[in-house]
């Protein structure tokens, strides 16, 4: 899929950055700094649904070792784990767009929690700071 596992960190990197401008789109909305439009949200919940599918392609072997990654080797070390956490990503952000797609502000709130612990955990254990 990548020629060179430089070009495997652009497009994770790539990914995750599109996937947590429209998160925050929605975050804006969740934490009252931005009017509730409930078609604006629903893009953007759609948007990080589609998008949460990408990134994890992109971890092939060999580009734990790209300098300006961010990417701890326990990735490569804990892949189920690590998969575990891609998976978990992936549902959650599906109840995010549920939510999202009901104009319930309540539920959308719930969700766009749960997305956030999804981010932080595999954070903690496999992104340097
Ligand atoms: C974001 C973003 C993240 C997550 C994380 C949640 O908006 O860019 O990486 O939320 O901070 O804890």
């Amino acid at each position: 899929q990548f020629a060179k596992a430089e070009d495997a960190v652009k497009y994770r990197k790539a990914s995750f950055s599109l996937m947590a401008h429209h998160f925050s789109q929605i975050g804006a909305v969740v934490k009252g700094e931005k009017p509730f439009n409930a078609a604006e949200v629903a893009a953007n919940a759609a948007l990080v649904e589609t998008l949460a599918k990408l990134p994890w392609n992109a971890f092939p072997a060999g580009s734990e070792s790209v300098s300006d990654s961010k990417a701890k080797a326990e990735i490569w070390k804990e892949a189920d784990k690590f998969k575990a956490g891609a998976d978990k990503l992936q549902a959650d952000v599906a109840k995010l767009n549920v939510a999202a797609k009901s104009s319930d502000l309540a539920a959308i709130k719930t969700a766009f929690g749960a997305v956030g612990q999804s981010c932080k955990t595999c954070h903690d254990s496999y992104k340097n700071k």
